[in-house]
């Protein structure tokens, strides 16, 4: 099989061949629309809110490479930064101004982080603010909550959400057990339930981690009170609290859940739009933490590309267009306008859901019922979510090909885009 072969080949064929060369055909498993039927379309190209695939089809796209392309596909500025900057070299391993310029941008808008640390994925910023957390306080439990989705490290895969909740797994295979021990999942939003943790296991608790508003068992917002209540016990009980913003971060507020709700919480972990749609996380908070990182302490983190200069420049150009005024104030006026507009045709036809909704970052669940965790988002119908996704695919629209995610909205999305997704939507509502 040479490449030149596959000139002109369709998705389906490319796909086929993908999946005898890569597990699944995918290089992340939710892509490979396992919980909606149907194989991806490869894509070609994206261009401001659009996606293309390389049979010449186009779609409005809410995934937005899941969240980091706020600006859009392709910005113009971002592109821009990112060429030029590869002019001069891809990697240094060595230290750039534009990585203190990166910090600058991202403390300015979370005074909570005194100092930050680059690493190259949401993944590596969560099992690093782990690290810190243990290292810190020389305890081992760490606290999460079920359908909170913190990277694929061995220790957060416990009661996860995102693509383990979409393949149905409870954790992952390849899990020591001792590793998963030391992790303690409990329901979202649940009071109780935190009491109980902390009266358990206490002194043992190094930290917990949050999505401040959890968006990987689809979006859920935090009941009122709760953030601050786990301020409040971690704070009392020693332990260290983490956001974890790789979703949020940059995009429910310039300072992320933590400026929208308030919060100061002692570490977050970024990724996503901190890059711009190249590759990067961070994690960032106390200076009395961070100095525990080598080559300051004795907590060991590293990274060949952390800090890499495509990466930090693209989330430089990234940042500096997010500071422009009103901003905040079209992701969230598109978000309001489109999802009640859309809450009115489900009502209209009578189909039952329930949209959940924080700023940009919104779900729809199929239910009756209010959606304040794991549980209730995993009673929510999926087989319908499947019949959507495929009814508005056809349509011209991608939406994640998983109940449990976000729909990500960009700067690009306008009127045009409202109108086209109401029209798909009723179209499909009038087939029922
Ligand atoms: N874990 C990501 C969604 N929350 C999926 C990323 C991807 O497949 O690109």
């Amino acid at each position: 099989m040479k490449v030149e072969k596959r000139n002109g080949a369709g998705s389906e064929t490319l796909f086929n061949q993908m999946n005898e060369l890569i597990p699944g055909g995918v290089n992340s498993p939710v892509r490979a629309f396992g919980a909606v039927g149907g194989s991806p379309f490869v894509v070609k190209k994206g261009s401001g809110p659009w996606l293309y695939d390389i049979d010449g089809n186009r779609y409005l796209d809410y995934v937005m490479s899941w969240g980091p392309l706020i600006l859009g596909h392709a910005f113009p500025g971002v592109i821009e930064a990112i060429k030029y900057r590869a002019d001069s070299g891809c990697s240094f391993g060595a230290p750039t101004r534009d990585e203190l310029i990166l910090a600058e941008h991202v403390i300015e808008r979370m005074p909570h982080i005194e100092k930050l640390r680059l690493v190259s994925s949401g993944t590596e910023a969560c099992m690093t603010a782990a690290r810190i957390a243990r290292g810190t306080t020389g305890r081992e439990i760490i606290v999460k909550f079920d359908g909170g989705y913190h990277g694929h490290s061995d220790l957060f895969l416990v009661q996860a959400g995102s693509g383990l909740a979409t393949g149905g797994l409870p954790a992952s295979a390849g899990v020591p057990k001792d590793i998963a021990k030391v992790t303690v999942s409990i329901p979202y939003n649940n009071f109780e339930a935190l009491d109980r943790c902390f009266a358990q296991h206490g002194p043992d608790i190094a930290g917990v981690i949050v999505e401040p508003v959890a968006a990987n068992m689809g979006v859920i917002p935090p009941a009122e009170g709760f953030l601050q209540t786990l301020r409040d016990k971690t704070t009392a009980n020693g332990s260290v609290l983490i956001f974890d913003e790789v979703i949020t971060g940059f995009r429910v507020a310039p300072g992320g859940a933590a400026e929208l709700f308030n919060i100061r919480p002692d570490l977050v972990c970024l990724g996503k739009i901190l890059g711009g749609g190249m590759p990067v996380g961070a994690v960032g908070g106390k200076k009395e933490l961070m100095d525990n990182l080598a080559p300051l302490g004795g907590i060991y983190q590293a990274g060949t590309l952390s800090g890499n200069p495509l990466s930090t420049v693209s989330g430089i150009a990234t940042l500096k267009e997010l500071g422009k005024p009103n901003v905040y104030e079209h992701l969230k006026q598109y978000t309001d306008d489109l999802t009640s507009r859309m809450e009115a045709l489900f009502e209209k036809y009578n189909v039952s859901v329930s949209i959940n909704k924080v700023e940009s970052l919104f779900t729809l669940f199929f239910t009756e019922h209010e959606v304040r965790n794991f549980e209730d988002a995993k009673n929510s119908d999926m087989k319908y979510y499947a019949e959507f996704f495929r009814a508005l695919l056809e349509r011209g629209i991608y939406i994640a090909p998983s109940g449990f995610e976000a729909w990500f909205v960009s700067l690009a999305h306008k009127k045009e885009q409202t109108e086209m997704t109401l029209k798909a939507v009723e179209d499909y509502l009038k087939t029922l």
